[in-house]
């Protein structure tokens, strides 16, 4: 049995169609689903806004590996196309995994290009953070420490203002 934490992100065509076909296809899985952020692009500034939202999901049979599986099969599913040349480029979907607890609620660490976790660059992005304690106010970063902490700190602290919640968009079979 795993739990994992993922990070869903549109900014290309109808990106409240994608995070919901994607939370579709997560439904026999998942645990919550966050409200969707309207959130300004981090990393390559020449591009839309985001849409973004924390999913919580948990499978008796899934390993770590089995995240990253199913995540990279439902971007494909979106239409996802890679462009190698514009890392933190638009995407119609994006859907990273942020951490992964094994049965005895430990996190899975892993420093694979593959799937390193947890995710490297969760703890700097706002537009992870901030929907993910909406879900779990409590909730730990493994290797950071509390995510209400880093809510509050440099550099994410800045970026949180521009997070803006669209509780008006949603996401019917969240359920
Ligand atoms: N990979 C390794 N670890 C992981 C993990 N924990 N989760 C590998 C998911 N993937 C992981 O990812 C590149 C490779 O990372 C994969 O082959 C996978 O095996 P990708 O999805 O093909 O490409 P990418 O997403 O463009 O690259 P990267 O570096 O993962 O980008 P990020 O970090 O996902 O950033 N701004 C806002 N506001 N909201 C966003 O959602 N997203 C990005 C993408 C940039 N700016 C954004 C947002
Ligand atoms: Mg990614």
């Amino acid at each position: 049995m795993t739990r994992a934490v993922l990070s869903l992100g549109s900014n290309l065509g109808d990106r409240l169609a994608h995070l919901t076909a994607a939370i579709e296809k997560l439904t026999p899985v998942l645990e919550s689903v966050s409200t969707i952020y309207e959130t300004p692009p981090w990393g390559d500034p020449d591009q839309p806004s985001y849409f973004n939202l924390v999913a919580l999901v948990e499978d008796d049979a899934a390993t770590a590996r089995d995240w990253l599986d199913r995540a990279q099969a439902i971007e494909t599913a979106e239409g996802r196309v890679r462009d190698p040349d514009r890392r933190f480029g638009p995407r119609t979907l994006d859907i990273d995994v942020i951490v992964v607890f094994d049965a005895g609620g430990r996190p899975v660490r892993s420093d694979d290009p593959v799937l390193t976790l947890p995710h490297p660059r969760a703890h700097l992005r706002a537009f992870v953070l901030r929907p993910w304690a909406d879900l779990d106010p409590d909730a730990r970063l493994p290797g950071h420490g509390r995510i209400a902490d880093l809510l509050r700190a440099e550099p994410v602290v800045g970026d949180v203002a521009a997070v803006r919640a669209r509780p008006d968009l949603r996401i019917q079979s969240a359920g």
